[in-house]
């Protein structure tokens, strides 16, 4: 539930040049000015608690994602040991974090099973099991529900329902207000409306994805209200679809590097990519969110397999929110 509504400061950070993050606070309680309204307030914190998720599933790799993971670029030679020493880091990071994680062994018959983002949509104690159009990939779900549905306790909704819809989760962006779904070469228009249908409380826009794999590939939340975007002209064009469509004005953080606009806020801690892999777009995470809490993880082998930060965790919020 909201928490009473109080005077929130925050710094305003006019095209996308200022510094987010300071007084200790959620990424929107920022110093150097006020909310216009209590109502305002209460909604920016609900916003902010969709990020304190207190439950995840992980799924560590197989052996057989070197050679048999779906990529973009067949030439990638992956190091298997080095991606399970990255995976491992992601999973103690989110564990310092206090998110209950639930770790699935890996299935050697799924060599893509570790992204675990892709087969389900949670939100608000349901959980939407996707159709994934790659036949590889499809017995994925067989797990994630069961963990869903019989851990977590999730109310699971079947997208099967729908036999022409397609959805991979990496092309749904949930901003705290409002959902984001890419239309892409996973996910169908037929997908988006299924996801609107079971989350009727929220707005769902369609965004075509042209030059990735996912809308995520390219775009994240770096925090309540700010999208973490590329600079390539596919992000570019992905977000000028966003601010049309969008009900909220967001911030914007532009980096160099599509790849490193993939990243993960969880319980006020942003997570993002390392100095080594990413040199200037880890420079403006630094730059630009001196005072929040942050760790950079490396993920130059999942990468190799088209996967991002957000992919290799699926989080929950187990419980439904009281909504604005
Ligand atoms: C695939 O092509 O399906 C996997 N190799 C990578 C999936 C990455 N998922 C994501 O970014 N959400």
């Amino acid at each position: 539930m909201a928490s009473p509504a109080k005077k929130v400061t925050y710094s305003t950070t006019k095209n996308g040049q200022g510094n987010f993050g300071g007084g200790g606070g959620a990424m929107n309680s920022r110093s150097g000015d006020t909310f216009a309204t209590q109502a305002q307030a209460v909604s920016a914190g609900v916003v902010a608690s969709y990020f304190d998720f207190p439950a995840g599933i992980i799924r560590r790799i197989p052996d057989s994602l070197a050679d048999q993971a779906l990529r973009m670029d067949d030439s990638v030679v992956v190091d298997i040991d080095l991606a399970r020493r990255q995976h491992e880091k992601l999973i103690m990071t989110l564990r310092k974090l206090n998110v209950g994680m639930s770790e699935m062994e890996p299935d050697e018959e799924l060599p893509d099973c570790c992204f675990v983002e892709d087969p389900a949509v949670v939100l608000d104690g349901i959980a939407i099991i996707a159709n994934m159009s790659q036949p590889g990939r499809a017995n994925e779900v067989i797990g994630i529900r069961r963990i869903l549905k019989d851990d977590l306790r999730q109310r699971v909704v079947e997208m099967k329902e729908d036999q022409k819809a397609t959805l991979d989760g990496g092309d749904v962006l949930f901003t705290g207000r409002e959902f984001f779904v890419g239309i892409s070469r996973r996910t169908n228009q037929a997908g988006a409306s299924f996801l609107a249908k079971i989350f009727s409380d929220y707005n769902v826009s369609s965004i075509n994805v042209y030059g990735a794999l996912h809308l995520k590939s390219m775009m994240s939340m770096a925090g309540p209200d700010i999208i973490a975007v590329g600079s390539s002209d596919y992000a570019q064009r992905a977000l000028k679809q966003i601010i049309e469509k969008a009900n909220h004005d967001y911030k914007t953080v532009t980096l160099p590097d599509d790849d490193a606009a993939n990243c993960l806020f969880v319980k006020k801690t942003l997570i993002h990519c390392t100095q080594e892999e990413y040199p200037d777009s880890y420079k403006i995470f630094t730059e630009r969110f001196r005072n929040v809490s942050r760790v950079a993880l490396p993920n130059s082998e999942l990468k190799k397999v088209d996967g991002g930060l957000t992919c290799r965790a699926l989080l929950v919020l187990k419980t439904p929110k009281i909504l604005k």
